[in-house]
């Protein structure tokens, strides 16, 4: 248990230096950087489909996450495509934080790994509104590597996980940032960062030949950096 104290004491004096945090009033410590992220649908999200906050930790702005085309012949895992290595999934009600990444035609991934849940979350579902919040200390492989200090992030609807082989029973559905979804957002981890959408992502765009039905559209999100305790 001493042990334990110590450690925790260090980890908050190592984010306290390499964050430059303020202090507060009372003294108290500012020890975490947060992401907060919001996608709004057109409709109701539906409960079986998944809403992802796809996230790159790279550190290249060139490469980002992306939405698979429809009608492309590999699917890998159904979810996204392009870079990424982590992703918050909303699927029946309930929000998770995994460590992935995209799969390539003849290579045996390893199995993504459930990480728990965000710092945040709120399912305000009658809206249309999914949001949660990162504290950036959770894209870290080990506990002793720094933060990131970009992010590559794009949000990511799928109405139904497709793997290769299967045939969907209803048609894909997939919604990303951008006309095309695949304009990911380049995002430096700094204080007081925000990002609105200011006409980068539509509505009722065609996805394979078809409109986007409104519980997998997205129409608006928002995304902030910020320090908190
Ligand atoms: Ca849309």
């Amino acid at each position: 248990m001493r042990f334990r104290t110590a450690f925790l004491g260090a980890l908050m004096v190592g984010a306290a230096l390499v964050c430059g945090c303020a202090k507060y009033p009372g003294d108290a410590v500012v020890t975490r950087r947060l992401l907060d992220m919001r996608m709004t649908l057109r409709g109701v999200p539906d409960v079986n489909a998944y809403y992802l906050f796809v996230l790159d930790t790279n550190g290249r702005g060139a490469d980002g996450p992306q939405v698979i085309a429809p009608l492309t012949p590999f699917l890998g895992n159904g979810r996204a495509t392009g870079a990424y290595t982590y992703y918050v999934e909303y699927h029946q009600g309930r929000f998770e934080l995994f460590r992935d990444q995209p799969e390539v035609q003849g290579v045996t991934p390893p199995p993504r790994e459930a990480l728990g849940e965000p710092f945040a979350f709120d399912d305000s579902s009658s809206s249309g509104s999914l949001r949660c919040t990162l504290d950036l200390t959770q894209l870290r492989p080990v506990s002793t590597d720094p933060s990131p200090t970009q992010v590559e992030l794009n949000l990511i609807t799928v109405n139904e996980i497709v793997l290769p082989g299967e045939t969907p029973p209803v048609p894909r559905q997939s919604d990303g940032l951008g006309a095309d979804g695949n304009t990911f957002l380049v995002l430096r981890m700094e204080n007081g960062l925000q990002v609105n959408n200011n006409g980068t992502e539509g509505a009722g765009e065609v996805f394979g030949g078809r409109q986007l039905d409104a519980a997998y559209d997205i129409v608006d999100f928002s995304v902030a950096v910020r320090d908190g305790n």
